[in-house]
């Protein structure tokens, strides 16, 4: 018997904060994380799986949107169809409130209520299987839930938790938190996480897993994204991560002894792409690393020129696979040749310029709109604005040097 733990779709995500992006790119883009979850059900069909294990945010919002809604319908009718039962519960993204919910799903989708509920999944062999687990109600669930979930039962073959949380860490942890120990504790055979979106095993025996999302949302969500299958012989379980996203985001640090000017650049990209798998797409940010940069690429990194070129440089190489680059900056720690007093002042003084109560102040009224939040309110625009600063900086210095 085998069965699927995917969690994390975000469908609908609207990938905010990518600039200058090809308009058929973005929308293939925008795309993916429908064509990965429909790779997921093709892949729960072709293997026969028993069931499909969904561990919070497949929607992107908790305004769950018709058009996802649809599209869920669709895919789970064709579970139904190949009798494969889908349990499904809601995370923080799409918790439920009294709007949700307006198409009906097929009667093999059991969805959890806020309460931690039970389903007895009966195999074909005849054993039982009980998945345990609830939905998110609000945004926020700061309390552990994991001592509402009940002791297996004495006559189940296989007992399953899901649970869309995070563990207790050092920081506030707003999302159902529990600790590794109490889950272990629990008596059961497989815990089916959901909420962060890296995939990791976090325990063998028994096994608590993260599946990761089906696709990476954003640059910091990079590597290989899918799910994990699993395979039950009534005695082990085996999960073997399935990857699906249509996009990979990947780092590239271009490293130069020389000045790195726009050949180099070029030339030090193009031969690393050689190396690239090509079973994927690849959606790029690229960090320039040296002792000194040419002054046209400072100059072509601040009006962003350098980013379009690069584009169009490494975006058509190869066919039937889009490699693209998204963002280019310095590495933070590039050594900015600035005097020794000016970057003492920099530094002492660069928190206290750049920081999200500032950036909040400068758009004033506009942050009443959610949207204008997300997109600028955050840590990678502070990050852009200041090296954007440093570089006018270093252009002005350079300048003053040269008269
Ligand atoms: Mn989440």
């Amino acid at each position: 018997m085998k069965f699927i733990h995917c969690a994390d779709a975000h469908l609908d995500s609207p990938f905010l904060g990518l600039k200058q992006m090809d308009a058929q790119i973005g929308a293939q883009l925008y795309q993916a994380p429908f064509t990965a979850f429909e790779k997921m059900i093709e892949r729960a069909i072709s293997d026969d799986v028993a069931f499909v294990l969904i561990s919070g945010d497949t929607f992107d919002s908790q305004n769950q949107s018709l058009k996802v809604q649809w599209f869920l319908k669709n895919q789970f009718e064709r579970l139904q169809k190949a009798q494969i039962q889908v349990y499904l519960i809601f995370g923080n993204h799409d918790y439920i409130n009294d709007t949700t919910t307006h198409v009906n799903y097929p009667e093999n989708v059991h969805v959890f209520g806020p309460s931690v509920q039970t389903y007895r999944f009966i195999s074909q062999e005849g054993y039982k299987i009980d998945i345990n687990g609830f939905s998110y109600d609000q945004r926020h669930i700061p309390t552990s839930r994991t001592s509402e979930y009940p002791k297996p039962a004495p006559d189940a073959k296989l007992t399953i938790g899901m649970l869309h949380g995070g563990l207790y860490g050092n920081g506030a942890n707003d999302y159902a938190p529990f600790t590794l120990e109490a889950l272990q504790q629990q008596g059961y055979d497989y815990w089916a996480l959901g909420h962060i979106h890296h995939h990791q095993i976090l325990s063998q025996r028994p096994l608590i897993i993260y599946p990761g999302n089906l696709q990476g949302r954003q640059a910091d969500e990079s590597g290989a994204k899918g799910f994990y299958e699993v395979n039950y012989d009534f005695d082990e379980l085996k999960p073997t991560f399935m990857p699906v996203a249509p996009f990979q985001w990947q780092t590239l640090t271009v490293e130069s002894p020389e000045p790195l000017n726009i050949n180099a650049v070029v030339a030090h990209l193009q031969d690393m792409l050689i190396a690239f798998p090509r079973h994927t797409n690849f959606l790029l940010s690229i960090v320039l690393k040296a002792n000194s940069v040419a002054k046209e690429v400072q100059e072509a990194l601040i009006n962003e020129q350098l980013l379009s070129i690069l584009q169009d440089q490494l975006g058509n190489t190869m066919a039937n696979q889009i490699i693209y680059p998204v963002s280019v900056r310095l590495m933070a720690e590039a050594d900015m040749n600035l005097p020794e007093i000016d970057t003492k002042f920099w530094q002492a003084n660069v928190d206290q310029v750049f920081n999200l109560k500032n950036l909040r102040e400068v758009l004033g009224n506009l942050t009443s709109e959610r949207f204008i939040t997300q997109e600028f309110i955050h840590e990678d625009r502070l990050n852009e604005l200041r090296k954007n600063a440093e570089l006018k900086i270093l252009n002005n210095i350079q300048e003053e040097d040269a008269d």
